[in-house]
């Protein structure tokens, strides 16, 4: 099947945050989304300062804000809008539909309010997602589906459990618009892949994160690149996250030349 272009892609996307999130890497140029994974507002709003001019997507983890509060929120949306990336909240949600349901409209962060993006696990069967998409239709909100993790020793490995996380996406595809994987796991062009673990050198940590690179997961399907510590970790985040950039998208521009 010939490869399609991300502008392409969003006409196929039956998901509004979906097609927002392909027009916005087309615009862009980029496939890069970056994680701040650190634990207080001020370090958030710097590191998506020197970064979000790179980058189509920024994943945050706001669990382990130890002072998140609506102005956090505020702020975020406000640099979304002038750096141009859509917000991913990386929740994970997993527990049956009604607790997850909650959880994502509720409690102290009330994701579902200004997360454009979030995504789950399907462990717990269809009824997570389905009780999500019922929160997140309304606000034009979608979701990806935990299809495979780059941790070491995953059960989400490509196998029925993977096949399974496709099936789902099919059957709410005005929500869940695609995967977290580490690699292209199905031929529908309107479903987007984000590979984590990527950094410019593969390796791991010393807890069972595995790093591939930028151009290694490219090749093998991704759409985005998720990239966090690669970045946070640098002497020049911005000069990183500009790396990151270039050889994800010449990964993708080479993509598609090689297709034609
Ligand atoms: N993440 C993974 N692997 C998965 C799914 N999600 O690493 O299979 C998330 C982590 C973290 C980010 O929760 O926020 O992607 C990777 O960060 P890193 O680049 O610093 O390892």
């Amino acid at each position: 099947m010939p490869e399609l272009s991300f502008q392409e892609r969003a006409k196929l996307c039956a998901c509004d945050a979906g097609r927002r999130v392909f027009e916005t890497m087309a615009r862009k140029q980029s496939c890069l989304s970056f994680n701040p994974d650190v634990t207080t507002k001020a370090e958030i709003l710097e590191t998506v300062r020197q970064v979000g001019a790179e980058c189509c997507m920024i994943k945050t983890h706001m669990d382990v804000v130890s002072d998140f509060d609506d102005d956090l929120v505020a702020q975020l949306q406000k640099l979304s809008e002038e750096l141009d990336f859509v917000i991913f909240e990386d929740r994970k949600f997993a527990d049956i539909g009604n607790t997850a349901m909650l959880q994502y409209e509720h409690g102290h962060h009330r994701i579902a309010s200004w997360s454009h993006v979030t995504n789950a696990h399907i462990v717990a069967g269809p009824g997570t997602v389905e009780a999500l998409k019922k929160v997140g239709i309304p606000l034009k909100r979608g979701c990806l589906l935990v299809a495979e993790m780059s941790s070491k020793g995953t059960l989400a490995d490509g196998g029925p459990y993977t096949k399974a996380a496709v099936e789902q996406a099919y059957a709410h595809e005005d929500f869940v618009f695609g995967f977290v994987a580490q690699r292209r796991i199905t031929d529908h062009a309107g479903f987007l892949t984000l590979t984590p673990g990527v950094q410019l050198q593969k390796g791991g940590d010393a807890m069972g994160q595995q790093y591939n690179t930028p151009a290694s997961v490219m090749a093998k399907g991704a759409d985005i690149i998720q990239v966090g510590r690669g970045i946070l970790n640098a002497p020049d985040r911005s000069a990183a996250a500009k790396e990151f950039r270039k050889q994800s998208w010449e990964a993708y521009t080479a993509r598609l030349a090689e297709s034609e």
